[in-house]
């Protein structure tokens, strides 16, 4: 079969596509190499603006209008623009074009280094440290940790697709607490929802769609609305976010005090108030242009075995070379292995450890998220486990009952003995 064939005939399988996407056997010419869990990476890639609002201090420069939570809220803004650049758009290669990664496997982990390659090194070291915690449905967890700074970021996503007429639908369970813990600073962060373009023409790039939230401790919020080529701008990656002194004013947009708006892979603009005023505008950001520290990753050969890179070494060669027997014979030798240890783990009645993340059940009196929490509250966001950015008392709230969340446990990542960033 050729490759327009080939596409085709895949294309029309996925047409009448189940929801798991595991299930799914994609001609080898869309496989990555990569494990879903290395995608978890992007968070930390802009080391630079994530440390930024450690820098906004009291007294730096004149005295200004603006209240100092308000600019560490807008550069927090830079940075998720950086990251989401990152995260769904230039990650990928010159094409642009999105791959099916590799399904990971419970306990399987990532980790690495952000190098410091600023002359005075004042950025410090950034240890990523990501987590398979969940396997069906899939969840990975995440942390980018930074002691030097005291700031670390935490979070945990796992993504439910759906198939419509002409695109693939994602939705992600999960959030981001980003904790600037010298400033006494907390940030929740949602993930918005998304859709894959140009799938039948065998191109297919990620578009963001409806809302996302930034919530500070302070109060100060963010609502971000995404749009795709045609509707706000007529390009593709646009957004408009709006920010407010707090959750209730949001409610109105017409209490906006700023509005940003543009393209979240490229360039954007500030302007007073409610709207997207392109004459007083002033330039915001260029996510384009944004600095992107180099990931340090240990050679496979010193890696544990449960190492993402090590555990999927064959399977990727076999990718590399798209000798498609090979990479079936390698990927269900991982798949029985992973069968195997569930069937033990049930004899023994015992189930994985968790190596770095604790699941915290909000719904219990004790838990230990207090300062999380109080984010989700001040945003009225859900706490259930239903769809990221989900609002309180919404509808879609009644799909689930439980409020169970992936928390970083940094004591566990220091105690680690075998696996070292
Ligand atoms: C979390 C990110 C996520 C993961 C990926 C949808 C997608 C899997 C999830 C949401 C990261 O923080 C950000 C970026 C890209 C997302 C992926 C893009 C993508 O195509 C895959 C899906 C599962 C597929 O592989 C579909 C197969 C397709 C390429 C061929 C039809």
């Amino acid at each position: 079969m050729n490759y327009a064939s080939t596409w085709a005939s895949f294309i029309a399988s996925i047409a009448s596509y189940n929801g798991d996407l595991s299930s799914l056997t994609a001609p080898p010419f869309i496989l990555s190499p990569k494990s879903l869990l290395e995608y978890s990476q992007y968070w930390g890639t802009n080391t630079e603006l994530l440390l930024a609002p450690n820098t906004i201090k009291d007294d730096d420069g004149k005295k200004r209008k603006s209240s100092i939570h308000l600019r560490r809220l807008l550069a927090v803004i830079k940075w998720y623009l950086a990251t989401i650049n990152s995260q769904y758009a230039s990650r990928t290669d010159s094409k642009h074009s999105e791959k099916k990664p590799l399904n990971p496997f419970l306990g399987e982990v990532f980790v690495a280094k952000f190098a410091d390659d600023t002359q005075d090194h004042r950025l410090g070291e950034t240890k990523l440290v990501l987590e398979q915690v969940q396997h069906h449905p899939p969840i990975s967890a995440y942390a980018v940790w930074n002691e030097k700074q005291n700031t670390l970021l935490e979070g945990y996503s796992g993504v439910r697709a759906f198939m419509s007429a002409t695109s693939l639908n994602v939705r992600q369970h999960g959030h981001a607490l980003l904790h600037y813990r010298n400033l006494g600073e907390d940030y929740l962060i949602t993930l918005p929802p998304l859709h894959l373009e140009g799938l039948i023409k065998g191109s297919p790039t990620v578009e963001l769609d409806q809302k996302s939230y930034i919530q500070s401790s302070s109060k100060y919020c963010a609502v971000f609305e995404y749009s795709g080529r045609g509707y706000f701008s007529g390009k593709s990656n646009s957004f408009k976010c709006r920010i407010y002194r707090n959750h209730e004013e949001s409610l109105n947009k017409y209490n906006a005090l700023y509005t940003i708006f543009g393209q979240w892979s490229g360039v954007c603009f500030i302007s007073k108030g409610s709207e997207a005023d392109s004459e007083k505008r002033k330039r915001f950001f260029d996510s384009s242009k944004a600095v992107a520290q180099k990931l340090i990753v240990k050679p496979i050969s010193e890696q544990h075995e449960l190492e993402s890179r090590r555990a999927w070494k064959k399977v990727a060669d076999s990718i590399v070379q798209g000798d498609y027997k090979l990479i079936t014979k390698e990927k269900s030798q991982i798949e029985n292995e992973q069968r195997e240890l569930r069937k033990k783990e049930e004899a023994k009645g015992v189930t994985w450890t968790r190596r770095w993340y604790d699941e915290i059940d909000y719904s219990a009196k004790d838990h230990t998220d207090k300062a999380g929490m109080k984010l989700f509250k001040m945003a009225h966001l859900s706490m259930k486990n239903v769809p990221s950015g989900i609002l309180e008392g919404s509808s879609k709230e009644k799909s689930s009952k439980t409020m169970k969340h992936w928390r970083f446990n940094l004591e566990k990542f220091n105690a680690e003995k075998d696996i070292k960033c």
